[in-house]
């Protein structure tokens, strides 16, 4: 069974790629420009890359000049990497607020400067190169998110989060960008900068995304099932989507349950499913009495060779209760990853072993 490619649910890797000549400002002649700068995609695939809609390139061109298109014989545009880096770092601008009439003729070292990613620019001899460092980078995806989040803007959320995952690895994504946009949005709102309808509009978002990718991804009968959920009094649910979406590029199933389950509900999953393993996460509040209550049914319900792992910020807090009944605590989500791909291969060996068995008999 192969492990998923972490970056495996991206459409088209988007990368902010800069040339050249694009360093030297933007203004570079036509001629120059197709001698170092490919001019290969239609406008589809920009809109798709960008963010943008085909609409808003076509307006941008015609009344900012932001890119010059090349035509082909029929009429039709051809962008460039190029094209395609500056209209992302204008969307982004223009998604943290900028006016696209005062920043349509920026430079594009400007523009990185504009939305905070003033990063070290490789230099090079080839022609597409990655401007930016990681973390500047995801400071400035960061920024853009909580921007459109301020703007009640959910489908500009969306798009910079879709540009995002596809810029980085899966586990940079859910880590260095999900978990701490989730993070200051709830410090944004506890200080009073975000209204709970800031906080809403954002977990819907985060949830669809997340949702769909731990559940929507290439499911096959031998891989093994994972039922994850909250339990019942824990409404929080993003960590245990992250959670799902990393358990599924390591090659499991998931069946996703949601938030704040009562144990039988989790215990008739998983036996329907034949789990092979169960996830629980646990934020807030980190002084139910009941909880130990609600695990111990979980544990008795389940088959005992079923491993049980809890995560989240408010685990520690039962961890009496979590050793009580042999579940595991887990800390971060690279042990989290260590330990599914222990258990599927203890897994497999069985497997391989019931097989050989069976040859022999
Ligand atoms: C979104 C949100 C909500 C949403 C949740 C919606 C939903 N569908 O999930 C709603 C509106 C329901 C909500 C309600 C409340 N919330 Co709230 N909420 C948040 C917020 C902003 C984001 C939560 C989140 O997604 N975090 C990001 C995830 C990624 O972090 P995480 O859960 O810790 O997960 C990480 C790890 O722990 C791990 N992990 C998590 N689970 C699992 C599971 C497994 C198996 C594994 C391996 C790993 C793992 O993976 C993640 C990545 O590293 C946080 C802010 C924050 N700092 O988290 C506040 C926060 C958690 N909420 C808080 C509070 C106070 C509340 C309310 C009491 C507010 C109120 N006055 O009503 C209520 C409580 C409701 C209830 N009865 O539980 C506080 C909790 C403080 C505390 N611990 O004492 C926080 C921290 C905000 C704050 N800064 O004050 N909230």
């Amino acid at each position: 069974m192969k492990k998923r490619d972490h970056s495996r649910f991206s459409l088209q890797l988007l990368r902010i790629n800069v040339d050249r000549a694009a360093l030297k400002g933007y203004g570079t002649p036509i001629r120059e420009r197709l001698m170092t700068d490919k001019h290969k995609y239609g406008i589809k695939t920009v809109a798709i890359q960008t963010g943008l809609t085909q609409f808003i390139i076509r307006a941008w061109e015609r009344r900012y000049d932001v890119v010059t298109p090349l035509r082909t014989e029929t009429n039709r545009r051809l962008y460039s990497d190029t094209d395609i880096s500056r209209l992302t770092l204008l969307r982004l601008a223009t998604e943290a607020g900028h006016s696209i009439g005062r920043i349509a003729k920026l430079p594009t070292k400007k523009l990185q400067e504009l939305i905070g990613t003033k990063g070290t620019v490789a230099e090079f001899s080839g022609i597409a190169k990655e401007v930016v460092s990681q973390e500047a980078s995801l400071r400035f995806y960061i920024a853009s998110c909580i921007a459109a989040v301020k703007q009640f803007q959910p489908q500009a959320l969306e798009s910079t989060l879709f540009a995002a995952s596809v810029a980085f690895s899966q586990p940079v994504f859910l880590e260095k960008l999900i978990a701490p946009m989730m993070q200051e949005i709830g410090n944004q709102w506890r200080a009073g900068t975000l209204r709970i309808a800031h906080e809403h509009l954002a977990t819907a978002v985060v949830r669809t995304l997340l949702g769909n990718i731990c559940q929507g991804s290439d499911i096959s009968a031998s891989m093994p099932n994972l039922v994850l959920a909250t339990p019942r009094g824990q409404l929080h649910e993003i960590g245990a989507l992250i959670a799902g979406t990393t358990a599924a590029s390591e090659g499991w199933q998931v069946t996703y349950l949601g938030p704040n389950l009562p144990a039988e509900e989790i215990v008739g999953c998983a036996a329907q499913n034949e789990a092979k393993a169960i996830g629980l996460s646990i934020v807030y509040p980190t002084d139910d009495p009941h909880l130990a209550n609600e695990l111990q049914k979980l544990r008795r319900g389940i088959q005992e060779h079923v491993p049980l792992f809890v995560g989240g910020a408010g685990a520690l807090a039962y961890d009496r209760a979590i050793r009580a009944i042999g579940a595991v605590r887990i800390n971060d989500m690279p042990t989290f990853r260590t330990e599914l791909e222990a258990l599927r291969a203890q897994q497999n060996g069985s497997l391989e072993r019931v097989r050989g068995d069976k040859t022999v008999d």
